[in-house]
């Protein structure tokens, strides 16, 4: 099932993108016969399996069946989102197993649809996920560290028009003691975007390390900022795949971030499906 190629487009500039967000949800709420969702989560680099853990999948949906997830243009796999059941609970998880990124330049109403699309749904939570570069020597490669703040290099907002956002708190403070009551060895740290999709030089990772970041990644920020904008609650969570360049001697390469995932797939599956449990009184 493909939707109308000329239905609301994100692409159209007098479309409203939460306009386009309420029919995906719609779609969504029709596929999964529930008209809400609870909690929305996001699954990054080496996430993927983690997602698996979170409860029993209930209906999955192609992204390409819902507005604003694919352009008909895109040839090839877009990924899909499921519905997932939490616990024993009547409450429900989005779990997107994809996102849009920035780089990919299909614009920034692109990158945070699926946010939008999930606070259309009903959610009130989202959890971010990603996979990232660390700055810190004793994270190991699978080292999953909670997000406490951000700095967003893209120089671009998923905001529109003159709509002046507060983020002090962004990454929730009470759903990171959450968080820390599932894993208290959970450390955090700033999370700094680039663009990419090139990995940084050394030197862009010692200038994050100046300007206060412990993160590198290509993805989160304006997710984030977008989820704030829609009342959402955000949780950030990154998943150390490598050291950022020039922090070890071994060079990057995106198949030790697979491989990280793939290490570290049950500790961070367990700690989402704890963290999304009790959240919704699992
Ligand atoms: I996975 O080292 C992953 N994504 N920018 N730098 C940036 N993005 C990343 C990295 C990294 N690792």
């Amino acid at each position: 099932m493909h939707h109308d190629p000329d239905a609301l487009s994100l692409d159209d500039p007098t479309t409203d993108p939460r306009e386009v967000a309420r029919a995906a949800a719609a779609v969504i709420a029709e596929r999964t016969g529930v008209e809400r969702h609870d909690v929305a989560l996001v699954l990054g680099s080496g996430w993927g399996e983690a997602g698996d853990l979170v409860g029993e999948t209930l209906t999955t949906i192609d992204n390409e069946d819902v507005p604003g997830f694919a352009k008909a243009a895109v040839v090839g796999h877009s990924g899909t989102m499921r519905s997932v059941a939490i616990g024993d609970t009547d409450r429900r998880a989005l779990v997107y197993g994809t996102r849009t990124h920035f780089y990919e330049g299909r614009g920034v109403r692109a990158v945070v649809h699926a946010i939008r699309t999930a606070a259309a749904a009903g959610c009130s939570t989202i959890v971010l996920t990603n996979g990232c570069g660390g700055l810190r020597p004793e994270w190991a490669p699978g080292t999953p560290v909670l997000i406490s703040d951000h700095i967003n290099l893209t120089a671009t907002s998923p905001l529109e028009g003159a709509t002046f956002v507060d983020l002090t708190d962004l990454y929730s403070i009470r759903l990171r003691a959450l968080a820390r009551e599932v894993d208290p060895s959970l450390d955090e740290g700033v999370y700094v975007q680039f663009r990419g999709p090139h990995y940084e030089t050394p030197a862009e990772v010692r200038m994050a390390g100046i300007l206060g970041g412990d993160l590198v990644g290509m993805s989160t920020t304006l997710e984030a900022i977008a989820a704030r904008e829609a009342g959402l609650e955000v949780l950030g969570i990154s998943l150390v795949t490598n050291a950022a360049a020039g922090v070890s001697d071994a060079p990057l390469s995106h198949d030790e971030v697979v491989e990280a995932g793939r290490d570290a797939a049950a500790r961070c599956g367990r700690l989402l499906a704890d963290i999304v449990g009790r959240l919704c009184g699992a």
